[in-house]
């Protein structure tokens, strides 16, 4: 999608502090913050939110979600809290797919 932010990311045609990235996700420092360590996983496709899946993306999900925890740990996270908002109701606010890693230091219960 041309005027996404995050497809912008993924294809680095503006800055991001990309912390990983393979052939079907990227996962990059949150712009502002709510944990010491904020962190947004994305898949490089454009896909709206979790409404938006299909069973084609089986296997994406399964990608993506292995990958959670190995992109934590990368970041020296041995807990984290992973979010995903899904549509205007339930917060989202950037609508290409994101799940989001907060950590860096102990969470308060949810
Ligand atoms: P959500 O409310 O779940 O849609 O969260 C969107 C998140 O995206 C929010 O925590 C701020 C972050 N964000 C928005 N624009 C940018 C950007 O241009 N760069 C980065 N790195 N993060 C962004």
């Amino acid at each position: 999608m041309t005027d996404c932010i995050f497809c912008k990311i993924a294809n680095q045609e503006i800055p991001a502090d990309l912390l990983y990235q393979d052939e079907h996700i990227v996962a990059f420092a949150d712009i502002a913050p709510k944990a010491e360590k904020h962190l947004l996983v994305i898949p490089r496709r454009h896909i709206e939110n979790l409404n938006d899946l299909t069973a084609d993306d089986e296997a994406l999900m399964g990608h993506l979600m292995l990958r959670l925890p190995e992109i934590a740990a990368a970041q020296k996270l041995t807990g984290f809290r992973t979010i995903t908002n899904t549509g205007k109701e339930g917060g989202q606010e950037v609508f290409h797919m994101h799940f989001h890693i907060l950590g860096g230091s102990e969470l308060p219960g949810f």
